[in-house]
């Protein structure tokens, strides 16, 4: 009412003036702290804007604008929700694709080599994750490759232990689904050897000092030799050694006395069986894997004695039965 009746030149506020003054005191000074939290007010906004506490209404409805919800799901199927510009920029890199035909051969007692087929061209690695003893146990990283790698050798593992392996494809847009998954036993610590030998002239096939050596295939460097191998009379021996790495080799086995026999390129397995049943050429009276005339030299010495080494088909004397055998092999050398 009376701020109806106001107009803003002097003599109005002179009026106004003398009118509060009339007042009783306690109305005068209600009108005095109204008049100042007004201008406290209008002074504190005027701070605010200027300051940048508060920010003009427009402004604050273009940023309500550029703020998003949504939600997706990527390509593992986990549901997400984006609230950001900088969220979104997920939606848009996908996961790769996921590996297949992951498939695991344990080499040794200690590694196991992994292989798998990829299926995508966005991956920036793979991950490898191993579980032990089974698939059931909990997967763990154990390490994430280069992109377009297809294997991986996992190494210093313990003897004669199961390990499980899922592998996945993943880059910014995070994980593909694991693999199929693939397990492995590693090899023992011990490979057993089952060898089986005959001896041409001979029925008992007894020996000592029978010695095997393990090439590569074509090889001319043995990577295994033993030389102390017993075979009773049916030419048996077994034996454990230190497992090679799988693969095949070219395994050759010379008894005392007789010429190398070879078995070409088999497959190095647990238990390993060795069968040379083509009888071993005896004569090879000096052990130079060729029977030639210092061989025979030295049955020649022995002629008419019992003598365990001249005497090749071991019926107590040395004579015309042992020089046949060593005609009969007469400059055939080992294999
Ligand atoms: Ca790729
Ligand atoms: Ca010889
Ligand atoms: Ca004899």
């Amino acid at each position: 009412m009376l701020a109806s009746k106001l107009k803003f030149n002097r003599k109005n506020f002179m009026n106004l003036f003398e009118k509060i003054k009339k007042m009783p005191k306690r109305q005068q000074l209600l009108i005095g702290l109204f008049t100042l939290i007004i201008v406290a007010g209008i002074g504190f906004f005027i701070w605010a804007a200027v300051t940048g506490r508060i920010k003009p209404f427009a402004a604050i409805v273009g940023q309500i604008s550029n703020t998003a919800t949504v939600t997706y799901q990527n390509s593992t199927g986990t549901t997400r929700t984006a609230t950001s510009n900088t969220v979104l920029t997920d939606i848009v890199t996908n996961s790769p694709n996921p590996v297949s035909g992951l498939a695991t051969t344990a080499t040794s007692s200690s590694q196991i080599n992994l292989s798998w087929i990829d299926n995508s061209t966005d991956e920036t690695g793979f991950k490898i994750e191993r579980a032990t003893p089974n698939c059931a146990s909990t997967f763990s990283l154990i390490t994430t490759t280069a992109a377009n790698t297809t294997t991986y050798q996992n190494t210093g593992l313990t003897a004669s232990t199961n390990y499980c392996y899922q592998v996945k494809a993943t880059n910014a847009g995070g994980d593909s689904m694991a693999s199929n998954q693939a397990q492995a036993t590693t090899q023992g610590g011990t490979t057993t050897i089952n060898l089986t030998i005959t001896l041409q002239g001979r029925t008992n096939y007894s020996t000592s000092g029978t010695t095997l050596k393990i090439y590569p295939v074509g090889g001319t460097t043995p990577v295994f030799t033993k030389t102390d191998i017993t075979t009773d009379a049916a030419g048996h021996g077994t034996f454990t050694i230190t497992p090679l790495a799988a693969g095949n080799y070219d395994f050759k086995v010379k008894p005392s006395y007789f010429l190398t026999q070879k078995i070409a390129n088999l497959s190095f397995v647990n238990p390993l069986t060795l069968n040379y049943t083509n009888g071993f050429r005896g004569g090879d009276l000096n052990n130079d894997d060729m029977i030639n005339t210092i061989d025979f030299a030295q049955l020649n010495g022995k002629w008419g004695q019992s003598d365990l080494v001249a005497d090749i088909n071991q019926d107590g004397i040395v004579n015309s039965i042992d020089f046949a055998l060593l005609n009969f092999n007469w400059f055939v050398q080992g294999q």
